[in-house]
């Protein structure tokens, strides 16, 4: 026993002896290989910041997203160097190209501040030589991201265990409305994740309406989740060589974000939640946690208050937080010093029945300035405050394009236009915000340089309808 036991030993070790001679047949093209340290990584590039790539140079994305959720998450992976190539339906593309349309004929800002950096190709992905060029394409890419319908991957064919085979190594990547569970064959947009997520409900003022938020955190922010998913995928590829599925429900990224309503829901159960201004109100607290206006979400009270201009100027308005170790300067600034040493004032359980006296009186100070004028006078103070930016006051603000968080890009059809950035900057790799793909316009190039399709291959493919709209039927002869 003993001795079959060393025989099959010695013989694991000629095995690994002989693979590990045939890996070491193989020469690297990069001198960066022959450069690792002990611990087997690249020992530090000597190229100066900015210059040694991209942090997903070389990372391939089979880019099959549509509408706001998906496209979010690979213009992100784009911008920070991934080669995405998106797929879309021949003749029609992504439908929110022409969605919310502003230049006749063009595609829509919609379409084009979700695909930039990207490449485009047209493949009907139900067509038999479509599914061919896919399956290529699978094998060529490192991440597959999606967000269509429940099953709608599947009816192409492409199941998991397809992709799986043919690339073991391929992550999939999905946006969902729901997770698994009652609700998870439901078609989702964003206000529903809202709702379904606990935003909704969290939203708005007490005597009125559950509201929805501007700030698309359902779909935009479903996207950023995926993307934190999909590189931590790739991470733990480099260990176990395979790839692997990743799941994000809308439902489950809007909860994620709205965490601290759901804090206050158990707080709940142990007595009222004294920093909402129900509490001061003397309002009694119903069985879920309540919409709060614009009370912050942490402990320290904060209101919206009125700025000079506010009666014509729909954005004159500051955010104010009543910091309780500033409290002494705040109550310098308003002109009530009496305030800090005042038992009804001094202390933040004091204050709490009193905030809305003590907000009406800020507020008459703040309405004396400019918002930004307010700003300038409580920094100064280390009084936490912000100013409520309009859309045209972020699109003018020179600091943001100077940091790339507001970039202007030039597109063949419609020209110039803003776009947002990468809003995550990485010191040692350089930003990569491009114009949106026309539809199609790289479908050409990707087949011959990413597949490797001939001349001929490709002319067929032209021909078979894979890549082309469909023909108009003709139209019925006259009787
Ligand atoms: N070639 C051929 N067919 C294609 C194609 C291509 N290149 N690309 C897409 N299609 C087909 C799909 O296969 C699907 O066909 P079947 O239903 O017959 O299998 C069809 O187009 C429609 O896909 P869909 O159901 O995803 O699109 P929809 O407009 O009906 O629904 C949406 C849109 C967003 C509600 C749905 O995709 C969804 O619930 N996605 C998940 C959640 C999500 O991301 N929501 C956020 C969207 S942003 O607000």
């Amino acid at each position: 026993m003993a001795t079959r036991k060393k025989a099959a030993k010695a013989k694991a070790k000629s095995v690994a002896k002989k693979s590990s001679r045939k890996v070491l047949k193989f020469k690297p093209k990069r001198p960066a290989a022959k450069a690792a340290s002990g611990n087997g990584l690249p020992r530090p590039s000597s190229k100066p910041w900015g210059q040694a790539g991209r942090a997903l140079d070389g990372v391939k994305i089979l880019d099959f997203t549509h509408v706001q959720s998906g496209p979010t998450c690979t213009q992100l992976l784009a911008y920070m160097g991934a080669d995405v190539i998106k797929v879309e339906r021949p003749g029609v593309g992504d439908i929110t190209r022409g969605q919310l349309r502003d230049v006749k004929g063009q595609d829509s800002l919609y379409f084009t501040m979700l695909n930039g950096s990207k490449r485009s190709i047209t493949i009907d992905s139900k067509h038999p030589k479509g599914k061919e060029i896919l399956d290529r394409l699978v094998k060529q890419c490192d991440v597959l991201v999606e967000n269509f319908a429940p099953g709608a991957l599947d009816r192409m064919g492409l199941t998991f265990e397809h992709i799986n085979k043919l690339n073991p190594r391929m992550i999939v990547a999905s946006v969902k409305g729901f997770g698994p569970g009652p609700y998870e064959d439901c078609k989702v947009y964003e206000n529903v994740a809202q709702c379904a997520g606990g935003s909704a409900s969290t939203t708005g003022f007490r005597e009125g309406p559950p509201l929805v938020t501007g700030a698309q955190i359902g779909d935009s922010g479903t996207g950023l989740h995926l993307a934190l998913g999909i590189v931590s995928a790739l991470f733990q590829r480099l260990r176990t060589g395979r790839g692997q599925k990743v799941l994000c429900a809308m439902q489950d990224g809007v909860l994620n974000l709205a965490r601290v309503k759901l804090r206050d829901q158990q707080r709940l159960a142990h007595g009222p939640l004294s920093e909402y201004s129900q509490f001061g109100e003397g309002v009694a607290f119903g069985k879920a946690t309540p919409r709060a206006g614009n009370d912050s979400g942490g402990g320290q009270p904060g209101w919206i208050l009125k700025c000079k201009g506010w009666e014509n100027d729909p954005d004159a308005y500051i955010y104010f937080i009543t910091q309780a170790p500033v409290w002494g300067a705040i109550c310098d600034l308003i002109g009530k010093p009496e305030w800090k040493t005042d038992a009804d004032f001094a202390t933040p359980p004091a204050r709490l029945p009193r905030l809305r006296l003590i907000f009406d009186t800020i507020e008459q100070w703040t309405m004396t300035m400019t918002k930004f004028e307010v700003m300038d006078t409580c920094n100064k103070h280390d009084i936490p405050v912000g100013p409520i930016l309009s859309m045209k006051e972020i699109a003018d603000e020179q600091s943001l394009r100077a940091t790339g968080t507001v970039v202007e890009v030039d597109h063949p059809g419609r020209g110039k236009y803003l776009t947002v950035g990468n809003p995550i900057k990485l010191s040692d790799s350089p930003q990569d915000v491009r114009r949106s793909p026309l539809l199609g316009e790289h479908t050409d190039e990707i087949l011959r340089k990413v597949l490797g399709y001939s001349d001929k291959d490709v002319a067929e493919i032209k021909m078979s309808g894979a890549i082309t709209p469909p023909e108009k039927p003709a139209k019925a002869e006259a009787a």
